[in-house]
């Protein structure tokens, strides 16, 4: 008999084909948001589930999951939206997709890099809202990239990525992380051991860090009092790990120049004042939305759903 996976979201059709010929899925072809309850009743005698980072798997839903659940397998390389304890606990694996959204997210990263320095949404309504009325030689000045210094929180897989397409731009790579890496994994980049230590040489910030109780909030008033003047913050992790109100503040003061977001505190119902802002560049989660990438993402899922069920261990296992 082959497994019984529920699947959360509708997912990229080539996994879907995969996971007909391989399982017995059950899909979400209207790709509706569930409910803990509904996603509680539709995993009633299914082996699996392949959640997106949409779906909380909280400790309270965990606990009312049927035993039937041996695996939780997710789209996803963030794992913040499950209770891995609770999980651990019943003894249900949770696996991740790492690796395979390294360069969407660093390309995202990239975007809104250069998205907030050269103010590229008011750019873009002057020109739709038929505002552009002109050229000045002070029309719409924005920050050079090239050649400034990028500090980078958390030198993981997609924060090497984007040091990476950021040498490109000539710029100078600074990164914290909870230690330091190996001379090949630096590439060059000058590691700083606290986040303080890290944030004076920042003309770019970049946040590439996992979502943990001791990232949360992480950039708060005292820490963005330590970056230069006029910096740029981009965050394509998690929002939990930025004060709204105090990146808010500085936005509002000049002392961050700009902001480009594409993660935040209580998706989709974001700070309202990030969208009234001139001098933030938005982007909604995209940052591993290309098809090679969301292909890519549900087989690796599914690669690690077929190593369970044939017995071996999933390679992405983090609980
Ligand atoms: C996805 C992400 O949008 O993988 C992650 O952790 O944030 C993004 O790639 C999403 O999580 C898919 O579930």
């Amino acid at each position: 008999m082959k497994p019984v996976v529920l699947v959360t979201r509708k997912l990229p059709d080539a996994v879907e084909d995969r996971l007909r010929r391989d399982y017995q899925p059950r899909l979400n072809p209207d790709d509706r948001l569930y409910a803990s309850d509904e996603l509680v009743a539709r995993a009633a005698g299914a082996d699996a589930i392949v959640p997106c980072h949409t779906e909380r798997l909280s400790a309270e839903v965990i606990a009312r999951l049927p035993d039937s659940i041996r695996i939780i397998a997710n789209f996803s390389v963030g794992f913040d939206h499950v209770d891995l304890a609770a999980a651990k606990a019943r003894g249900i694996v949770v696996t991740n997709t790492p690796e395979v959204l390294s360069d969407a997210t660093a390309e995202l990263t990239i975007l809104l890099m250069l998205g907030a320095a050269r103010r590229a949404s008011e750019g873009e309504r002057l020109v739709r809202t038929r505002q552009w009325r002109d050229w000045s030689p002070s029309f719409m000045v924005g920050i050079q990239v090239t050649g400034k210094r990028l500090g980078i929180v958390g030198l993981g897989r997609v924060g090497r990525v984007t040091a990476r397409r950021a040498r490109g731009f000539d710029m100078e790579i600074h990164y914290h992380d909870l230690q330091r890496l190996p001379p090949e994994q630096e590439a060059g980049a000058i590691f700083h051991p606290t986040p303080e230590d890290l944030l004076p040489h920042c003309d770019f910030l970049a946040f590439h860090c996992v979502a943990t109780p001791q990232t949360r909030k992480m950039l708060n008033a005292e820490r963005i009092a330590l970056l230069p003047d006029g910096a740029i913050v981009v965050n394509a992790s998690r929002g939990t790990v930025i004060d709204d109100a105090a990146l808010i503040a500085a936005l509002k003061s000049g002392k961050v120049a700009a902001a480009g977001l594409d993660v935040y505190n209580n998706e989709p119902d974001i700070h309202p004042e990030y969208r009234e802002l001139p001098n933030t560049f938005l982007m909604p989660h995209i940052g591993s939305a290309t098809q090679e990438t969301r292909d890519a993402m549900g087989f690796r899922a599914l690669d690690n759903l077929d190593a369970f069920f044939t017995g071996r261990a999933p390679g992405d296992r983090v609980a």
